[in-house]
């Protein structure tokens, strides 16, 4: 890849593969988001790794012009996080459905908030496992119906918000795939954010959600920048605030700037990373490690 002599633009992070999402899908505003806040970070092309796992969502680090794994289900974010520990001079994105993160990848969703990582995973939530046409996910309401469940889910929702708060996330973060602007600012200060950033985006599946649409989000949703005097770094206000909206707000639901991320704590992180290390054996060193064990 060349490097760029000039500030980056969203077209730089472009490349030449062509989404197979459906028309209308708001993975493309995802898609769009990200590449339109990398550069205003003003990262290039080769500062950038997206890891994602399985799903329709999933196919965005193959779209996305940056070093990327399209990983296996559920597992973008055990991937992700080893790549920052090896290389802690890229900016790592994470990201998937809700199915990937909160179902079959929940137990590494967990561990990755309370580990409060410096990455950003992002969520494309569409409440319904799209790729394999339609089921239910962790993220559909009680009694949504689908093929596969003609009367209806019989278990509740998961709040990725609440989830996230309780297990020490300190980027907690939910957009609307339609509002380009707010979602770009959002994952441009989940970027900036040192600490695990989580940012859950409505992202409507157009051919198997036919009752969380465009329109139902529209009317359904709260910016909290429309509420008198919220603060972000108010963790009761933020559990209050999600339970009394039902969890449909839009904005920086909380955000905790005090707490030290693992990179921050764990020893020799912050030398040389260890992709930039000399992966010859010193002879030497290991003889007189074996003997000190004999
Ligand atoms: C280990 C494993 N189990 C199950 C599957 C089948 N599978 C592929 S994608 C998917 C769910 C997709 O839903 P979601 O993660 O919400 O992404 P979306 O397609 O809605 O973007 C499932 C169950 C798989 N690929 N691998
Ligand atoms: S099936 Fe749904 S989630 Fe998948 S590409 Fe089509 S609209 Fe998007």
């Amino acid at each position: 890849m060349t490097t760029l002599m000039t500030k980056p633009t969203f077209k730089d992070f472009r490349n030449n593969v062509k989404p197979n999402w459906c028309p209308g899908c708001g993975d493309f505003s995802v898609q769009a988001a990200i590449q339109r806040a990398v550069a205003n970070v003003g990262i290039t092309p080769e500062q950038l790794a997206v890891i994602s796992g399985i799903g329709c969502s999933g196919r965005i680090s193959g779209y996305i012009k940056s070093y990327g794994l399209h990983g296996i289900h559920g597992r973008a974010l055990p991937i992700a996080q080893g790549v920052k520990m090896a290389n802690k001079e890229l900016t790592v994105i994470a990201s998937g459905g809700d199915g990937d993160g909160f179902a079959i990848g929940m137990g590494h969703t967990i561990h990755a908030m309370r580990r409060n990582i410096d990455l950003t995973y992002i969520v494309m939530d569409n409440q319904i496992y799209g790729l394999t046409k339609g089921q239910t996910s962790p993220r559909s309401a009680t009694g949504f119906k689908t093929a596969s469940t003609p009367k209806g889910a019989i278990e509740s929702p998961i709040s990725p918000m609440q989830l996230a708060i309780t297990s020490g996330a300190t980027f907690v973060a939910q957009s609307f795939s339609r509002d380009l602007k707010e979602l770009t600012s959002i994952i441009e200060a989940g970027i900036q954010h040192n600490g695990f950033s989580v940012i859950n985006v409505f992202s409507p599946c157009v051919t198997y959600n036919k009752v969380n649409t465009y329109d139902w989000f529209k009317e359904n949703l709260t910016s909290l920048s429309e509420l008198e005097s919220y603060d972000s770094s108010d963790r009761e206000l933020a559990m209050s605030t999600l339970m009394r909206h039902n969890d449909l707000v839009t904005g920086i639901v909380y955000k905790d700037t005090q707490k030290a991320s693992y990179q921050d704590l764990v020893s020799g992180y912050s030398k040389e990373p260890l992709s930039s290390h000399k992966l010859t054996l010193d002879v030497d060193l290991i003889d007189n490690l074996v003997k000190e064990f004999m």
